[in-house]
């Protein structure tokens, strides 16, 4: 799978990637990762990417040009959205997206469905925002990564990049190691249970003693309740029916 990374930090990214699982995926060669510098599709002598908003208003917001300009040198053979009757999700396989707060949350759902594609280009917002027909005629698809106001689409775009990345079949050395957590279908979406290691006591506090024992089957109720207890005290949300969950 390959990632664009459309930014006008380019520099952000030469640490999250570095390290750990998104790492070793580039080594192993399932994953590829290109940081574009947008300022390479502006022609001033500024090199502008900004621009104030029509009607007046706080900021300034990324204009519309060099973004288009970039997405259209990374997918050359991509058609306009206009000329889409046929396809209108764009080229099976390849998503354009523009990171914002408004946009629809990413959830793990949402990453097992990127993790599904060949390309993915991450669009990241800056300053108080991008030119809508951004939204409207160029992205496939507006995320943001949560409810909480971030000063740009950098951080999202590296928390999108690690999720999917681990998703990807090869990545993590364990292939079933997705098989058993909080946000997967296989174990209910039960949280991860309560887990301990040596030394059995630590400054005066006890592991579970049903975890010293030997039996897997009361070791197995045990974890199955603690981690209820744990996701109705912490999660209330995500407790509860297996239906009212979306991910
Ligand atoms: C709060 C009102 N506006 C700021 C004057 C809107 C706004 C513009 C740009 C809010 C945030 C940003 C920058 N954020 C992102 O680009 C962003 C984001 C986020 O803020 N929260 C969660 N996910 C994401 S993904 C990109």
């Amino acid at each position: 799978m390959k990632f664009h990374i459309v930014t006008i930090f380019p520099e952000f990214f030469r640490g999250p990637f570095e390290h750990g699982v998104v790492h070793r995926a580039q080594s192993a060669g399932r994953l590829e990762i290109q940081i574009h510098d947008l300022r390479n599709w502006t022609y001033d002598r500024h090199r502008t990417v900004d621009d104030r908003p029509f009607g007046g208003g706080e900021g300034m917001l990324l204009k519309a040009q060099p973004l288009f300009e970039a997405v259209e040198a990374i997918f050359p053979e991509r058609a306009p959205r206009a000329q889409r009757a046929s396809q209108p999700d764009g080229t099976p396989g390849q998503k354009v997206l523009l990171l914002s707060a408004q946009g629809r949350r990413f959830t793990q759902a949402v990453a097992r469905e990127f993790a599904a594609l060949n390309a993915l280009v991450l669009i990241c917002g800056r300053y108080e925002g991008v030119d809508e027909r951004v939204a409207e005629h160029l992205a496939d698809d507006e995320v943001s990564i949560g409810d909480f106001v971030l000063s740009g689409g950098e951080l999202g775009a590296a928390v999108i990049v690690d999720a999917v990345a681990r998703l990807l079949p090869g990545v993590l050395g364990n292939e079933d190691s997705t098989r058993n957590e909080s946000f997967s279908e296989e174990n209910e979406g039960l949280f991860d249970c309560p887990q301990y290691t040596r030394p059995a006591e630590f400054r005066g506090w006890r592991v579970p003693d049903v975890l010293l024992g030997g039996n897997h089957e009361e070791i197995k109720r045990w974890r199955r309740a603690a981690s209820r207890e744990k996701m109705q005290r912490l999660r209330p949300d995500l407790s509860g029916s297996r239906e009212k969950r979306q991910n």
